[in-house]
């Protein structure tokens, strides 16, 4: 699927890819940022990075993070690829300047 738009003039009355040209003009994709469970990062500071680097609040950081600590994974936020790319680098500095195993990854957001 091409990322351009149609605006080459042979093309014009080729309509064919144009449905999902318009969606991928209009619609970014979107990409999941996944918190990784570790034996050892303490759970406070789970909490920490999820609400200075997510934006969430207490209630919702301590749900997030039990959910990661229960099933190995869960998502902190949805963005576009170059926020989600950010929050990925500062989440892994910001644990490794704290000397916390802690990892955060993204997916695409299907
Ligand atoms: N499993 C960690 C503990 O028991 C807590 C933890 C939760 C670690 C979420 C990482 O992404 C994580 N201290």
């Amino acid at each position: 699927m091409s990322n351009l738009v149609n605006s080459n003039q042979q093309n014009q009355n080729d309509t064919s890819g144009s449905v999902e040209t318009l969606q991928r003009v209009t619609t970014p994709k979107m990409y999941r940022v996944l918190l990784l469970n570790d034996d050892y990062t303490p759970m406070d500071f789970v909490v920490l990075v999820l609400r200075r680097f997510f934006g969430k609040n207490e209630e919702q950081a301590t749900h997030i993070m039990l959910d990661v600590h229960k099933k190995g994974a869960g998502t902190a936020g949805v963005f576009t690829l170059e926020t989600a790319e950010m929050k990925v680098m500062q989440v892994n500095q910001f644990a490794r300047m704290n000397q916390h195993p802690l990892k955060s990854t993204l997916e695409e957001a299907l």
